[in-house]
């Protein structure tokens, strides 16, 4: 199995509830090798490429304002099948039922705007990875 790199951010809520640190502790943890780590203030430039895949929708006007309310942290993780060993920490979208044990299981629930403020992203495939890399570490 070939070393894989991951883009991780730990979204506003999270670096408001000051919980980077926790968050990426959990990372490290599980072995994966922090390779790159930034704060920074996130464009509309930046998250309509980041998420293009979600034009359209009706959650992406309020993720977009939501992911423009503060600063991120942006990460690039390293290690053996770290894109689906970070999702599998992360947890399911949906905070509030996202399983215990899972960063957004044990640090999220829905504050209102329901499903979005779910603390981290991770990639999700190794194009998807390159990609967002590219975006947020040009
Ligand atoms: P993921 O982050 O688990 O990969 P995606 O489906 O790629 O989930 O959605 C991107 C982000 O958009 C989610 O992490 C969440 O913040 C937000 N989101 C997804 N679905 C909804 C929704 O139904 N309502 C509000 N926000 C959503
Ligand atoms: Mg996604």
């Amino acid at each position: 199995m070939s070393t894989e790199r991951t883009l991780v951010l730990v979204k506003p809520d999270g670096v408001k509830r000051q919980l980077t640190g926790s968050i990426l502790a959990r990372v490290e943890a599980k072995g994966y090798r922090l390779a790159e780590l930034k704060q920074v203030t996130a464009t509309r430039e930046i998250l309509e490429a980041h998420y293009a895949e979600h034009a359209g929708k009706p959650f992406y006007e309020p993720l977009v304002d939501f992911m423009l309310s503060g600063p991120v942290v942006a990460a690039i993780f390293e290690g053996e099948r770290v894109i689906e060993g970070f999702r599998s920490l992360a947890g399911t979208t949906d905070p509030t039922t996202a399983a215990p044990g899972t960063i957004r299981g044990d640090f999220g629930r829905d504050w209102g705007e329901k499903v979005q403020q779910n603390l981290v992203h991770g990639s999700d495939s190794v194009d998807s990875a390159e990609r967002e890399i590219g975006i947020w570490f040009s």
